[in-house]
């Protein structure tokens, strides 16, 4: 059942790409139909950009970098991010609601991140001052000032994937419109419609021209000219690990900086003496939530023998529990998958999972009223071991595989015996557990009775297959700022 809901006036009809200032359609004329996840049917359109937009949005924003925003103080950014929280956050239900209808995700989900979009823009009108001058009066023999800047890094190239545009694009406009970059956003050709939207908000608060510059499209034509585009600096991606590789080998063209957050196959590890009335439920969602569509997702659930079996039931239980269906319902926990290809992705893996290991819950497609949608099941596996396929590789959808360990020494082996690193979590009321696994896990983030929790202040990154650049807190700014020294000689 959903409720009634008045269609944003935003919707529909054929959407263009902001360059400049101006919103103008793909050179190409080309566009792509924006599909409703939870329906199949049409939203409208998108402009289909491809090397020409690109070249042209790249150009305004080397344009801008080089004018009067480079004048632009810190104070100044500071007040404009502040505005930017105010607008966005007024236009808060409009923007959940897009965000619903163009990549499925529960309304109680898209409108729940308004107080974290709230810390996050406040977060970085804090770093508006990062780019600080230090001098060393008399640190070389002789009569010498030096002075270190830190100095905006130029024009950043964004590429962003579909499973959650409206958190994906503050890692890029924020730093910088704290950092005085100016930006190229090229989000995915499956979830545009709330980046559009939010740059019409942007240029509503009073960014200037060409400070930010939206072009949607394919990435095998837009998001592969902005990484190769020598008048890019550097670029910040999101999304799989073999696009990362393209857009490294791309960007080499001309040194860009990188920063690469790529998928992960994360370790949730349940001791014996856990809470289970806590960890059941919580280890549940860290896999389901977002439909299994998020890069920290602890997809293997590591769980001691003597509680394994218990563990089994309860989270096979639980599973059946939760509810899945379209997102503008408010009763619903878990949407449906973001396109027919995602869909088709993670039936394939349910199908190897069920030759590998036993199915516990889910697994099966939603039907009768959902038949439009790209529903699943949330879905357990359990009797796994961690060299299966379904235990190796990404499958970015909500399926939890259950793992047995004996004794710390072996989660924590198993737990990093895979070529990702991104996050990891743990379950327990020993403190010494929390703190030695904690430490020995392999990845940029780890949560202990909890599970992706984020703190914008803080951040956080991956290792190994991963990808490298910290998101959020201190680093992140600093990474689109160049460190500048000036010796001079007085004598
Ligand atoms: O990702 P892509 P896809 C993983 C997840 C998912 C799989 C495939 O396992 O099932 O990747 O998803 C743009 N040059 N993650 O195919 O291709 C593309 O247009 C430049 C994990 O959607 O990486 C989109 O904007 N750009 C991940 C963005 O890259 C290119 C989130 C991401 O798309 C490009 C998403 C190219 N050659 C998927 N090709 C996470 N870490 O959260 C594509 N793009």
């Amino acid at each position: 059942m959903t409720t009634a809901y008045q269609l944003p006036a935003f919707i529909g009809g054929t959407k263009q790409n902001l360059i400049g200032g101006r919103w103008v359609s793909a050179a190409s004329g080309e566009t792509i139909d924006v599909i409703n996840p939870a329906t199949g049917s049409s939203l409208g359109a998108i402009a289909a950009g491809g090397a020409a937009d690109v070249d042209a949005a790249v150009r305004a924003a080397r344009t801008a970098f080089e004018g009067e925003w480079s004048r632009w103080t810190p104070h100044q950014r500071r007040k404009l991010l502040l505005k930017v929280h105010d607008v966005v956050l007024d236009h808060f239900d409009e923007l959940a609601l897009i965000e619903t209808l163009d990549m499925g995700a529960p309304l109680a989900r898209t409108s729940g991140l308004r107080e974290w979009t709230s810390q996050v823009l406040q977060f970085f009108a804090g770093q508006t001052g990062a780019a600080t001058v230090a001098t060393a009066p008399n640190s070389l023999p002789g009569d010498f000032l030096t002075l270190k800047s830190l100095e905006p890094v130029g024009v950043v190239g964004g590429i962003i994937p579909w499973n959650g545009p409206l958190i994906g694009l503050w890692w890029i406009f924020g730093p910088a419109l704290a950092t005085g970059c100016t930006a190229v956003l090229k989000p995915a050709e499956d979830a545009s419609l709330s980046v559009l939207r939010i740059a019409e908000l942007l240029t509503e608060a009073g960014v200037p021209d060409g400070v930010i510059n939206v072009v949607t499209g394919y990435g095998k034509d837009a998001g592969s000219a902005l990484a190769e585009h020598h008048g890019v600096d550097r670029i910040a991606f999101t999304g799989s690990v073999g696009t990362a590789r393209s857009i490294v080998r791309a960007s080499a063209g001309n040194m860009k900086r990188l920063q690469m957050e790529l998928g992960g196959k994360s370790p949730d590890i349940v001791f014996a003496d856990a809470d289970l009335d806590l960890a059941v439920p919580g280890a549940a969602m860290g896999v389901y939530t977002n439909s299994g569509q998020v890069c920290v997702a602890g997809t293997r659930i590591f769980v001691q023998r003597p509680v394994h079996d218990e563990f089994v039931e309860r989270l096979g239980e639980f599973t059946k529990t939760v509810r899945v269906g379209n997102g503008l319902d408010p009763e619903t926990q878990i949407g449906p998958l973001i396109s027919a290809r995602q869909l088709e992705r993670v039936q394939h893996y349910i199908e190897v999972g069920s030759g590998e290991a036993r199915l516990v819950a889910g697994g099966s497609r939603l039907t009768g009223d959902h038949a439009g949608g790209y529903y699943i099941e949330p879905t357990v596996f359990a009797g796994a071991t961690n060299d299966m396929t379904i235990a190796q590789e990404e499958i970015f959808g909500p399926v939890a595989t259950v793992i047995p360990f004996d004794d710390m020494d072996e989660a924590v082996r198993l737990a990093n015996a895979t070529p990702y690193g991104l996050a990891g979590g743990l379950w327990t009321r020993n403190v010494s557990t929390a703190h030695k696994v904690s430490r020995a896990i392999d990845a940029g983030t780890v949560w202990v009775n909890c599970y992706g929790v984020l703190d914008p202040a803080i951040g956080f990154g991956g290792t190994k297959m991963s990808g490298y650049g910290w998101k959020g807190a201190r680093e992140h700014v600093e990474s689109y700022l160049y460190p500048k020294a000036v010796y001079m000689n007085l004598g």
